[in-house]
């Protein structure tokens, strides 16, 4: 079995708006019933020391981030992103 994909996003996603960059790319993961894990990284710790782990994987502290089964750890703006997931050109 290959490793689900990993969104690394920010602990509340409760608004469900497409203000929410995190959502964005969540919403379209499920509606292509695409399996993926949940990795939750603290909103209101914006600092980059707050972030480190993010910044260790994507050179970067903005969320979401996506780690493919591949290896790839993958960063764009969300928009981009969702669109990634909507293409079905995920790794
Ligand atoms: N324009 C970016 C915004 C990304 C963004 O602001 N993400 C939030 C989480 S939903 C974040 O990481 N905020 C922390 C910060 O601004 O330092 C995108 O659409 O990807």
């Amino acid at each position: 079995m290959p490793e689900p994909i990993k969104l690394h996003r920010c602990s509340w996603t409760f608004l469900h708006i497409d203000l929410d960059a995190c959502w964005k790319v969540e919403k379209e993961l499920k509606a292509k019933g695409i399996p993926y894990e949940v990795v939750k990284h603290g909103y209101f710790g914006k600092s980059e020391e707050a972030r480190a782990e993010v910044i260790e994987l994507s050179g970067q502290k903005l969320l979401p981030v996506l780690e493919l089964p591949d290896g790839e750890v993958y960063r764009a703006e969300s928009d981009e992103m969702a669109e990634r997931v909507r293409s079905g050109e995920l790794g």
